[in-house]
This record gives structure tokens, C-alpha cells and sequence, in this order.
């Protein structure tokens, strides 16, 4: 079967001075791995290759002292000693360290909410965090300068707050933004006020006074596997919004709206658990059409792919998902000395066929609701082998703000608020600092990090080598918690040949597609890359089809009416690449059909059978002329 497409070798660079029509731009490493930063960051990237980056706001740097006391400053503590109140950090302090940000190589900062929150305590706690929201559409005055108009509803002439500083700063230096909303709830009860929502200064409901039905009133969740109670009940005593209300869903909408007219790229969705999903489908759907490459991902708490209920919301929601499961296995196994170790890693990845699209699950090790991971275990060096984890295997890494600098506060556990202390070094010579921009790098490069397949290669408790694998493309990760120790033989699936590790740039010679007698150290990653050829043309196509059974030796293909689709000659087919059992994948480069209506339809080669052609007329599809776009289909 031929592969009719033209290709581009990864060895040539390309001047980013050319338009950034496809994905394609991105290119190898310099050969001594060191990441060349104005390579690392283009604008039209697919977010599979982000490396995010999430900040408690007030908690990262105050660049502006004028603004910490806030509409109430009782709620301000400068001396820092009080957990449950603002220590000052702003929007300021963020674009003042964005040149930190981008050295480290993270590439989308997800921010908590910037939303203008209730002023006052609620359990000696202020909103710090920003999920009690008083309204969507200003911006919390403490984050921005003291005489800035809050208000997101003004002209574009108006749009000179430091949040349009920061969107346009961050979007100089190529970087995403990703603003943190709730649509669940508003506020907790404070001395009898419960709930006060206002549209851009103007009050609208009440939860005391609720003449239009904005909220439920049904009380606390008491059973918590009652999926009823869990939607419509109060989680913590948070006013919890009656979604039937069409006015309560224009409302959060037009707010969201507002938001990206202000330049947000993408939006982490809290609390999704809480509302059914009809709701999700229909925001994610509304969201969408008004700007289609909003990337988005929620927070289901504890999901896992044996969470039933959550990987529908993942499949079916219109959204991806903070990965729980792979989180509470990296923390058991490497924070906290499980005896099954990377076994149990491996046991969440083999159920990735459970998931439409694992490899656009938001992957972490700790965050503001967990200890963080050096809470559980300081050793600075197992911090390595984790984060060396998220960054190269499937799924989108967020790292938690200061984990670079092993930021952490042991008091209580780490528990909350413990696990959101105040940034203090800003050292840009730790070996972790180092060691993110590098694979941020592979990240971007390495196709196969970010849209390919993995295949465990040797595995113990203490021992993980796997290939991550797109194409020609090849990542070979070694990751060692126990004793140093020696492996015989592990295969690679690389080309034979000598290649360096990212990390340590050692050298590991490849032969049959082996390394022999690979040495690991304690507590050691070797991370060795080769980027193959890459898709180019005037579109690119992203198509993935789910829900395809195949036996080894077979292999899903694209056929359809162009040229590039074989026109309908299955041996011209373009194939796709396997990812797990539920899920093929492939960038197609479109030439002479771009801007054309065409028809195509899936099917599966089968070596020494007769081609099984999926059981329809034909799928239709108007290409762009240029650009990227993103087929999802499931085998008919
Ligand atoms: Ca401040
Ligand atoms: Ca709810």
C-alpha cells in the first residue's frame, strides 16, 4: 500500500517567518538537544503538544502592591502567616515572570479563576482560590490595577486592563491562555448572603430570594453515589445553579463569550461532575461554534477509566478531562513506594482503549486540592522520574506552579491550603527547571510523544522502558525508582545507530533495533528521541476513527474521491496509525483538494483477505483551503 502523500523531512528547518499554515513547521532539536525557544513556540500548534502550567494567581508573585488590599482589606494578610487570605499575587506579577515561564519551556498557563469573587470569609477562608464567584463578567479587582475598569463588556478601545497586557504579552511569546470556569455554583453562604449573582455590575439572582429559579434548593449531597443528589444537591454549601433555567445558561455563556472575545484560548471547566451532561454538550456545542479552536478539558474528581459514568462524560461531553486515574497511580507508585510500582501505571495506560481520545487527557501529579507530590515524598530525584513520566507519556502535562523549584509545605500533610504556598525562588539553574524546557522541547518536536502510540518494552516495579511511537517517529523512555541496576537487553523499535539522551546526553548505541546492557541509575530517566518524516500540506487533516476492530496485521485506511485519498483504489489508501484498540489516527496533507467538497470512507486492509470497507454510502466533508482541521468518526 502506498502512501501517496508528500513528505517533509524533519531535517530542514523551516523560518518561522513563513505563515504558519500547518503544524508542520515544528522541527527537530539542534543536535546537542539544547531547545532553541523561538523554535519551540508557534502560534498554530496542536494542544497535544502544550506543555501546561497552572498558577494559583494569588499565590505566584505580586506585581502590583497597589492592588493587594482589595475591595476589602481585612481580607488581605501581607504578612503571609495567614493561609485563609490574599497574600497579594495579580495578573501583574504573572506577566512579570513570563520570561521565567517561557525559559522553563511551559507553553499554556492555566490560571485559577479570574472572575470578581464575594469579599468576605467563609470558614475563615476568603475566595483566594476564585470558585465563589460573585460575577462572570468583571474581572476580581484584586488582580488587576486599582483604577482598571473591572467590566468585560466594553469596547474594544477599552480593552487596556493588565489582563489584555497579559493576553497580548502572552501571545507575543506564542503562549496560551487557559482561564479556569465554574459553572456549577456561585458562593457559600456569608452572614445570611448566599448566592448574590451579578450580570456586569447588576444583581440577578439570589439564593434567598430566588423569584426566577436560578438555583436548586435541594441541600447538601448526602449520598454521594446517588448520581441524582451529586448534580442537583450543594456540594460545601455552594449555591448550586438550576441549569433547566435558559436564562441562567445564556447568562454563564455570554460571560464565557466575553471572555474569549478577550483573547483566552482555551478553558479548564471545574466541577463537571456536578451537572449533567446534556448541559456540557450543549455549552462545549454553543462554545464551539463561536470559536472552534477553543480547547477544553474538565474536572471530573477522581475519574478513571473504570469510572464508567466519567469516561462517558470524557467520550461524550464535547470536552477531555483531568486524568485522575494515571494520577493517583504515578503518586502510589512513586511518591508514596507502592509495591506494584509502574505496574500500576501500566494498568491505567492499558485501559486507554476505554477513552476516545486518551492522548487529550490533562496528565498531572499533584495539584490545589491534593498534597503536593514532594509532600508525599521529598526526595527530590523521584520528583524527576515523575514529571519525567507526564512529560513523555500519553496525554497533555500540567505541572503545578513551583514544582520546579520543589516548592512545597509539609504542615498538615500538605493538605489544603498547605499545598498552595507563596512562590519564592525563582531559580533558573535546578535540574528540574532544566530538565521541563528539554522535554517541553521533545514535546513539540516529537510527534510521537504527543499523538502516537506506547508500548511497554520492560517492565518491574521499579523498572519502565516504553516506546512511544507515530509513523518513523520514535520517543524510548527509561525510568528507574529502585537501586541502579542494568537491563541486558530492551528493545527500541529505533533505527540502529548511536542517539543521545535528552537529559544526561549520553549515548546509547542501537543495534537490531536493541540497546544492550542499558545501565540505569537510582532514580534515573533516559529519555532518547527521533523525529522521522512529517505530514505536510496546504490542509491538514487530524482524523481519528473510533470503535474499530482490527486483528494484528490489519490496519485501518482512508479512502475516498481525491488523489490523496486514492480515489477510491484501496491500494492507494492513505493508512492511519494505531494508537490502542479503540482508536486510529493519522495527519493527512491535503494538496490539490484543499477548498473541495469530497467524499471518503474508512477501511481495513487485511493482508492476504479482501479489503472490509466500512457499511455506508460515504462520509462527506468540505476541506478548508489551508490550515488544520480535525476529523472525528466513529467505524460505521
Ligand atoms: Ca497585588
Ligand atoms: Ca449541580
Amino acid at each position: 500500500m502506498a502512501r501517496t502523500t508528500p513528505t517533509q523531512s524533519s531535517a530542514q528547518y523551516e523560518s518561522l517567518e513563513a505563515p504558519a499554515k500547518v503544524e508542520a513547521l515544528v522541527t527537530e532539536p539542534k543536535a546537542d538537544h539544547e531547545i532553541d525557544l523561538e523554535f519551540l513556540y508557534t502560534r498554530d500548534i496542536e494542544f497535544r503538544q502544550e506543555t501546561i502550567y497552572f498558577i494559583v494567581v494569588d499565590r505566584f508573585y505580586d506585581g502590583d502592591p497597589d492592588n493587594s488590599e482589595g475591595p476589602n482589606p481585612e481580607l488581605y494578610d501581607p504578612s503571609h502567616q495567614d493561609w485563609g487570605k490574599y497574600w497579594g499575587g495579580d495578573i501583574q506579577g504573572i506577566i512579570e515572570k513570563l520570561d521565567y515561564l517561557k525559559n522553563l519551556g511551559v507553553t499554556a498557563l492555566w490560571l485559577t479563576p479570574l472572575f470578581e469573587q464575594v469579599e468576605a470569609l467563609f470558614v475563615e477562608q476568603a475566595a483566594i482560590h476564585g470558585y465563589w464567584t460573585k460575577d462572570f463578567k468583571r474581572i476580581n479587582p484584586r488582580f488587576i490595577g486599582p483604577n482598571e475598569e473591572p467590566s468585560l463588556n466594553k469596547s474594544n478601545e477599552a480593552r487596556n486592563t493588565v489582563f489584555d497586557s497579559l493576553v497580548k504579552a502572552m501571545h507575543d511569546r506564542k503562549m496560551k491562555l487557559v482561564l479556569d470556569i465554574v459553572c456549577n455554583h456561585s458562593s457559600p453562604d456569608f452572614s445570611g448572603k448566599k448566592g448574590e449573582l451579578y450580570d456586569d455590575g447588576v444583581k440577578i439572582a439570589d439564593f434567598n430570594d430566588d423569584k426566577n429559579n436560578w438555583y436548586h434548593h435541594y441541600g447538601e449531597v448526602s449520598n454521594w453515589e446517588d448520581d441524582w443528589q451529586v448534580q442537583n444537591c450543594e456540594l460545601s454549601g455552594l449555591a448550586t445553579f438550576n441549569e433547566n433555567n435558559t436564562s441562567y445558561r445564556d447568562y454563564i455563556k455570554s460571560a464565557i463569550k466575553q471572555w474569549l472575545d478577550r483573547g483566552i484560548d482555551a478553558l479548564r471547566v471545574d466541577t463537571v461532575k456536578h451537572m449533567p451532561i446534556w448541559f456540557w454538550q450543549e455549552f462545549n456545542a454553543d462554545i464551539l461554534t463561536y470559536k472552534p479552536d477553543v480547547f477544553i478539558f474538565g474536572e471530573w474528581i477522581y475519574s478513571h477509566p473504570t469510572d464508567q459514568r466519567s469516561v462517558d462524560f470524557a467520550n461524550h461531553s464535547g470536552m477531555t478531562m483531568l486524568d485522575f486515574g494515571l494520577c493517583v497511580a504515578i503518586r502510589a507508585a512513586l511518591g508514596q513506594g507502592a509495591e506494584g510500582g509502574f505496574y500500576l501505571v501500566q494498568d491505567v495506560l492499558d485501559l486507554d482503549h476505554h477513552y476516545r481520545g486518551a492522548t487529550e487527557l490533562i496528565t498531572f501529579i499533584d495539584n490545589h486540592d491534593m498534597p503536593r507530590f514532594q509532600s508525599l515524598n521529598p526526595d527530590p530525584e523521584m520528583l524527576r522520574v515523575a514529571i519525567a513520566l507526564i512529560m513523555m507519556t500519553r496525554g497533555i502535562p500540567c505541572i503545578y506552579y513551583g514544582t520546579e523549584q520543589y516548592l512545597h509545605n509539609d504542615t498538615n500533610g500538605g493538605n489544603d491550603p498547605y499545598n498552595r504556598p507563596l512562590m519564592e525562588n525563582w531559580d533558573t539553574e535546578s535540574p528540574l527547571y532544566r530538565e521541563i524546557r528539554l522535554l517541553s522541547g521533545v514535546r513539540r518536536f516529537n510527534p510521537a510523544v504527543s499523538l502516537g502510540s506506547q508500548w511497554q518494552k520492560y517492565l518491574t516495579p521499579d523498572v519502565y522502558c516504553y516506546v512511544r511511537r507515530y509513523r518513523d517517529s520514535r520517543c524510548f523512555v527509561a525510568l528507574n525508582r529502585g537501586a541502579d541496576t542494568t537491563i541486558e537487553t530492551v528493545e527500541t523499535d529505533f533505527p540502529d545507530g548511536e542517539h543521545t539522551c535528552v537529559l544526561t546526553r549520553n549515548k546509547y548505541e542501537v543495534k537490531d533495533g536493541k540497546i544492550q546492557h542499558l545501565e540505569l541509575g537510582s532514580r534515573q530517566a533516559i529519555v532518547l528521541s527521533h523525529v522521522g518524516e512529517r505530514a505536510k500540506g496546504k490542509t491538514l487533516v487530524r482524523v481519528q476513527v473510533n470503535g474499530v476492530a482490527t486483528q494484528p496485521g490489519e490496519t485501518v485506511v482512508v479512502i475516498g474521491d481525491c488523489p490523496e485519498l486514492g480515489n477510491w483504489d484501496i491500494s492507494k489508501a492513505f493508512a492511519l496509525e494505531y494508537i490502542n484498540t479503540n482508536t486510529w489516527f493519522a495527519e493527512i496533507p491535503f494538496e490539490e483538494s484543499a477548498g473541495r467538497l469530497i467524499a471518503y470512507k474508512y477501511a481495513i486492509w487485511r493482508e492476504g483477505q479482501s479489503p472490509l470497507r466500512e457499511n455506508l454510502g460515504c462520509r462527506r466533508w468540505v476541506l478548508a483551503s489551508e490550515g488544520t482541521v480535525k476529523w472525528r468518526d466513529t467505524w460505521a
